[in-house]
């Protein structure tokens, strides 16, 4: 049959009152391709088609993406400003009325200006996130800088990719979460894959993991949990949480053992190994098998097929990062990539999962304490000149570095922090130790939130924000690769919704601060600025312009003028960021986890994702479809375990750490180490998991440890006896 007679005519499928507006996914890094379906008589968007154009995801999308257009018009929008007067309310969803603009900005310029002009400027504190655009993120870091004048702003990445960043840093001297484009993925020889539930959090991935296999490659796993991708694994190396250190060290010495180092690479290219020969000596398959819990046998194969393999990539998440030693990690499995030289050309190299939408982007651009746009260091004077120049402030004006998110919070408890201004983030669910949190964010004089759904954090606030949703505003974010790609507007705003950058011009205005904000009335005009602050900078982004991100399908950075196409592949000549130009290959003594199981908190608990919900759940738990597929949490325990304590399938137990103590039903599965227990923490309230979770700091990126604590059961009958 000719091919017109029989199939569709999908160039024109479309119906005649719709209209598709390019854009990527609002929520994880993977930022898949999609267009926005917008009924083009109602200007409404009404659904969604995932992009085969795009070349990282090629028409791929999870549940999360295909249902995400379901936020714009929800029903639990915030339309207008909500104030309220009653602060014996916080911490409770009641007393909110609705006001005007102008009165909740009044309300906030009076507050925060009352606070500084007693306590000082430093009393205000602001708390963001990474879900928004490039443009958003820069302009909240210049906002506090100098709208407020505050040292304390810190950001959500703190929980995220703040490890990935320190080890990336410390090994190669620059930070960008990939060294390759995703394309190459399917197209190495074999995946090690460490700490990461691909299959759950970036689903869209999966297809390039599988290619490996497919092609004769192999993958390799490291996790507690058989997840999909270590049931389908060559080897799933399932080590005790928090040993990670260890395996990477005694993989090394293996490599050594081998003769699978590359030494002229090591000789011409890296520092620190003789030193890191030393600390692994002692890393024998006995002794890391005795930490890790992971058979011997495992290890050796896994350190023969990684050192024999002729490319290969190492990958990680926050299985290996939200650790005490998180940093350590990172570094620690990126040696191998050192030793063996396979880095530094295409099909070969080192990547993290970047965790949401923007969690590469923002964190660059000036909302970390610590950092100034184009990953200036606030701390270096030239750093500081050169963004003031932007700015128009005189360099004196810069304030210095604040703390780490967790570290403002302890602030707000001991009264030295007494304003905040929360945006795009919902601590009260997402950090750790959450009883201190909570009690923390009540203590705090005045909150104002930012978000377009009342998260558990909102009710904390005395005046809440309507933000736009990522479909009704335009700007780029910086996905998992490194790749800045733009997202673009579907919808107008609905009810009295701005977006976060509007908000921000219109109250410093109000703090007297117009000068510097009012010429930024559009995204456009914010992008333009933002590009210069970053020019000059390692995450140089000037040449990367709106036009040419659509004409190319993204620009990854660097990228420093009109005529550069941007930096796919990281350090293919072999040069990296470091003063010398070599990479660090790091000497890194094991420790243990901040709290190891014993006689009375005998388990290990680890926490993390599903993939039917995003992060706080606060915009998932909304869309009907992955509600009814995950409605509560549960805690995911091995059949020897539940056996041990008497329990069954969906019964109730209690779980009890040094912290708190809270109920959850019981999921029975082999996929679980038996010393080990598993609780998803995408929900609110009595149900949230951070209740338990040890806000134990890495020492250089400040992330807590939410991947391991030690934690007692209880089955609830036998508390009634
Ligand atoms: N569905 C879904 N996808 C998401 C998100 C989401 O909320 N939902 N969030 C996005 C964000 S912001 C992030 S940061 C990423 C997170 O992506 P991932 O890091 O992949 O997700 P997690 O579930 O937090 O943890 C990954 C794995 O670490 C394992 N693990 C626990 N302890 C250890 C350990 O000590 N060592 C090792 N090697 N592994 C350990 C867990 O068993 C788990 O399988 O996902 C992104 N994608
Ligand atoms: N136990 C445990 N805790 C964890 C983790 C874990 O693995 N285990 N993972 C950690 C990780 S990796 C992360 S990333 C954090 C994330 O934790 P959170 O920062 O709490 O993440 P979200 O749930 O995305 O919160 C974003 C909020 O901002 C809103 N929002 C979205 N876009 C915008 C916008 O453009 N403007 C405004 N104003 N609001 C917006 C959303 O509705 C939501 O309420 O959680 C951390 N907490
Ligand atoms: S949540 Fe992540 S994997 Fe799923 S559609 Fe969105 S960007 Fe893609
Ligand atoms: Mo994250």
């Amino acid at each position: 049959m000719p091919k017109d007679k029989f199939f569709r005519d999908i160039e024109n499928m479309h119906h005649p009152d719709e209209t598709l507006v390019k854009t990527h996914c609002s929520y994880c890094g993977m930022q898949c391709g999609m267009n926005l379906r917008v009924n083009t008589k109602t200007n409404k968007i009404i659904g969604v088609e995932p992009r085969y154009d795009w070349p990282v995801t090629v028409g791929k999308m999870c549940p999360k993406g295909v249902t995400a257009y379901q936020q714009t018009n929800h029903e639990d929008r915030i339309l207008r400003p909500l104030i309220r007067d009653d602060a014996s309310l916080k911490g409770t969803k009641e007393g909110f009325r609705e006001a005007s603009w102008e009165e909740a900005y009044d309300k906030i310029t009076d507050n925060f200006k009352q606070l500084q002009t007693r306590y000082g400027k430093n009393s205000l504190s602001v708390f963001s996130g990474v879900s928004m655009t490039n443009e958003k993120c820069y302009l909240t870091g210049k906002f506090a800088r100098v709208a407020l004048g505050t040292k304390y702003i810190d950001y959500n990445g703190r929980f995220c990719m703040s490890s990935a960043a320190g080890g990336f840093l410390r090994s190669f001297g620059v930070d960008r979460g990939s060294t390759l484009p995703w394309t190459d993925i399917h197209e190495t020889d074999c995946l090690f894959i460490a700490g990461s539930n691909t299959a759950d959090c970036h689903p869209t991935s999966m297809f390039r993991v599988w290619e490996v296999q497919t092609r004769g490659g192999y993958l390799i796993v490291a996790d507690p949990r058989e997840t999909p991708i270590a049931r389908r694994a060559d080897i799933h190396l399932d080590l005790r949480p928090g040993t990670d250190l260890a395996l990477a060290n005694g993989i090394l010495h293996l490599l050594i053992k081998n003769n699978d180092t590359d030494d002229a690479f090591v000789e011409k290219h890296t520092n620190g190994f003789e030193e890191t020969k030393e600390v692994v000596k002692s890393f024998t398959p006995e002794y890391t098998s005795e930490i890790t819990g992971i058979e011997k046998d495992k290890i050796i194969r896994a350190a023969h097929i990684y050192g024999k393999a002729p490319n290969a990539i190492v990958m990680f998440a926050r299985g290996i990062e939200q650790q005490r030693k998180g940093v350590d990690n990172v570094s620690a499995y990126t040696n191998l990539a050192l030793v063996t030289g396979k880095i530094g050309r295409p099909k070969a190299g080192v990547a993290t999962f970047t965790g949401q939408g923007n969690g590469q982007g923002g964190r660059e651009h000036g909302q970390k304490s610590d950092l100034l746009p184009g990953y200036r260091k606030i701390t270096d004077p030239e750093n500081v000149k050169a963004v003031s120049e932007v700015w128009g402030i005189d360099p004196e004006e810069m304030p210095e570095e604040g703390v780490s998110a967790y570290e403002m919070i302890e602030l707000m408890a001991q009264k030295e922090i007494r304003g905040l201004y929360l945006l795009c983030s919902n601590p009260a669910v997402s950090a750790p130790n959450l009883n201190f949190v909570k009690q923390a964010l009540k203590t705090l004089d005045f909150m104002v939130c930012s978000d377009f759904f009342i998260s558990e954090s909102a009710e904390f606030a005395d005046v809440i924000l309507p933000a736009v949703s990522w479909s009704e505003d335009e700007g780029t974010v910086t996905n998992l690769e490194g790749r800045i790609i733009k997202i673009n507007k579907a919808q107008e705003p609905i009810g009295e919704s701005k977006p976060d950058w509007q908000m921000q011009v219109e109250l410093a205005e109000r703090l007297d601060r117009g000068q510097y904000f009012t010429h930024l009335q559009t995204a456009e005009d914010i992008a333009d600025e933002f590009r210069r602050a970053t020019k000059g900078g390692v995450a140089d982004y000037y040449g990367a312009t709106w036009d040419k991100i659509d004409k190319q399908d993204g620009v990854f950075w660097p990228c420093i003028d009109e005529k550069d196409t941007g930096t796919p592949h990281m350090f293919l000549d072999k040069t990296f960021y470091h003063p010398d130009g070599k990479a660090k290959i790091c000497a890194l003594p094991y420790r243990g986890a901040g709290e190891e199981p014993d006689g009375d908190y005998p388990l290990y608990l680890t926490t993390g994702r599903v993939v039917y919900h995003y992060l706080s759940g606060n915009q998932t738990r909304r869309i009907p479809f992955l509600s009814d597929m995950a409605p509560e949490p549960y805690v995911e325990m091995h059949p020897d375990t539940a056996r041990a304590y008497g329990l069954a399938h969906e019964e109730a137990v209690r779980l009890t750490t040094r912290r708190g103590a809270t109920v959850f039903k019981v999921k029975i599965t082999e996929a679980i180490r038996p010393d080990t227990l598993f609780v998803p923490y995408h929900y609110g309230h009595e149900e949230a998991i951070n209740l338990l979770t040890n806000a134990a700091l890495d020492p250089i990126s400040r992330m807590p440890e939410f991947k391991v604590c030690a934690v007692r059961m209880h089955k609830l009958e036998a508390e009634k006896v």
